[in-house]
């Protein structure tokens, strides 16, 4: 995709505030500190756009941005970030699900997973509801780079085994820069860009 423009539309921290949108979205769900944010801001060629830090629970708002008036990409608030309390995780959780069941334009969400560690509990339960709610997904394995090829591959060969997936993970790296087009491509079939 040819990104002429980029912007950040809203940041928003309660369910109330979420924004009415009239185009094409898709979204980032995962842990906190697997990449998220990277992701997007490696997807629209731009240095820190999604902000991205080294400290888990850097995005703790629902960040809407932009893309050429035509989509727009949603990046969540990471979940299972332990050390926050139990309340605030609580409200995180609500207003992500709140999100997910409202946002009739949501056409795709990504799970990202950091191909070094095992699904959570709170990936398997997210990937769960989003199959219970018929919200397409796709997962998208980040920092590909910290494996060898043949690692990469085989997590990939058993996720798909374990959750009986149709659509095979995308193998993503920031770092290298390598899965781009595969998420791209999702998403233009997604949102018939
Ligand atoms: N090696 C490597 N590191 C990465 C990659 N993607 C992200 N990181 C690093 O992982 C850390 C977290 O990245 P973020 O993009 O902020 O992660 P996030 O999922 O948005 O985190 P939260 O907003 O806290 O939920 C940063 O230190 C990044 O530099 C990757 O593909 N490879
Ligand atoms: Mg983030």
């Amino acid at each position: 995709m040819n990104i002429k423009k980029v912007k950040l539309l809203t940041s928003v921290v309660d369910a109330s505030s979420l924004p009415k949108s009239s185009i094409p979205s898709v979204a980032f769900a995962g842990r906190s500190n697997v990449g998220k944010s990277s992701l997007i801001n490696t997807l629209l060629n731009r240095k820190n756009i999604a902000r991205t830090s080294s400290a888990p629970g850097k995005t703790r708002f629902i960040n809407y941005f932009t893309i050429n008036d035509n989509l727009h990409m949603v990046d969540l608030p990471g979940y299972g970030f332990a050390k926050l309390p139990y309340k605030i995780q609580n409200q995180w959780q609500k207003l992500i699900e709140t999100f997910l069941l409202n946002n009739i334009t949501l056409r795709l969400v990504f799970v990202i997973i950091d191909i070094r560690r095992s699904l959570m509990d709170m990936d398997l339960q997210l990937l769960d509801w989003l199959d219970n709610n018929n919200l397409n997904s796709q997962i998208i394995l980040t920092k590909c780079d910290k494996v060898s090829k043949n690692a990469a591959i085989k997590v990939s060969r058993e996720l798909v085994k374990q959750r009986a997936l149709i659509n095979e993970p995308i193998l993503f790296s920031a770092v290298k820069r390598t899965g781009i087009s595969e998420v791209w491509g999702k998403i233009f079939s997604a949102c018939s860009l």
